[in-house]
């Protein structure tokens, strides 16, 4: 096997958050400057890594006219037909996905749970056992778009199953807020069970407005704001929501755009969550996939590679 992939990432990058966290609330360096010297520490962990980042990105070449809406608006739909190796692995994988569900109500994982309303039974290196999935998280299509968003090679951060039970709640991602890693991000959600109104679907406002309001109220990352708020600036017109068959779904740039979901569900939703983030992101970890990237269809190219946390061959 090829040694490279199995090398373990540095420390700083695959706990970034931790470093983050140090330097944010034990030291009390505030989020302008612990961002910037984040990036900086991180950069240094690999100072050739944005070259070879940005050079993928310049052979790629320009967005298409879905990119620059992504890029424009933050956000765009998928039917069901856009990805067919989604489909093929959402196929395969169905029952099993469903036990997973079963298992995880049958065990009430709700009951201990801190946040009721959105719980995550399938995480990261836990894809290894359903690898069709992790290998759509790192194909050409989504990796390209990805990386045309960024400017260069992205960096694959979470793989989540999410679970989202019927619910009476009103906190916490369940109101309007924007995601703190970065200024920038893209999640990938895909419906894996039937979404409609009833389930809670995710909800988001497009870039233009979300900026408007966020402007205009002082809207920090991680800050609730509330529906009046977004009320008042005319926003709740905007909302898009993420319903639709299995397999459809939404590209979205949660850093950007505010959103909430999980909110008053009288279904159950079922969510698959593929979350990218430029490799200088000060405030996210990489999952431990070079642990059994060997695994995955190969040989990986640099493309997919980056987006595991490895290095890029030649
Ligand atoms: O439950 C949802 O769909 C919202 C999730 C959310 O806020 C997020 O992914 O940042």
């Amino acid at each position: 096997m090829d040694a490279t992939i199995s090398a373990q990432p540095a420390r700083l990058l695959r706990h970034a958050s931790r470093y983050h966290r140090l330097l944010r609330h034990h030291l009390a360096v505030p989020r302008r400057l612990a961002n910037p010297v984040m990036r900086g520490l991180k950069h240094m962990c690999n100072p050739s890594e944005t070259v070879k980042r940005t050079r993928i990105a310049r052979e790629i070449g320009p967005p298409d006219e879905a990119g620059r809406a992504l890029a424009r608006d933050g956000y765009v739909t998928f039917a069901r037909d856009t990805f067919p190796h989604l489909q093929r692995a959402l196929a395969k994988y169905g029952d099993k996905l469903q036990a997973v569900i079963a298992d995880a109500e049958k065990r009430s994982l709700n009951a201990t749970a801190n946040k009721t309303f959105l719980i995550t039974v399938l995480r990261d290196e836990a894809f290894y056992e359903f690898p069709e999935i992790l290998e759509f998280a790192i194909s050409r299509p989504v990796l390209e778009m990805t990386t045309r968003y960024f400017g260069r090679s992205p960096v694959l951060t979470a793989v989540s199953l999410w679970w989202n039970p019927p619910n009476t709640t009103l906190q916490q991602s369940q109101l309007f807020h924007c995601d703190g890693e970065d200024a920038r991000q893209l999640k990938f959600l895909f419906n894996v069970t039937e979404v409609t109104p009833e389930s809670g679907p995710f909800t988001l406002i497009p870039a233009g407005m979300s900026e408007h309001i966020r402007t205009n109220n002082n809207v920090v990352a991680g800050k609730k704001v509330e529906d009046r708020v977004v009320e008042a600036a005319g926003g709740m017109s905007e909302c898009v929501t993420v319903t639709g068959a299995p397999g459809e779904g939404a590209c979205v740039d949660a850093c950007r755009l505010l959103h909430y979901g999980s909110r008053g569900n009288t279904r159950t939703r079922v969510m698959l969550m593929l979350r990218y983030n430029d490799h200088l992101a000060p405030n996210v970890d990489i999952p431990d996939w070079h642990l059994r990237a060997g695994e995955l269809t190969g040989p990986l190219d640099n493309l997919q590679r980056l987006a595991l946390g490895l290095k890029a061959g030649q």
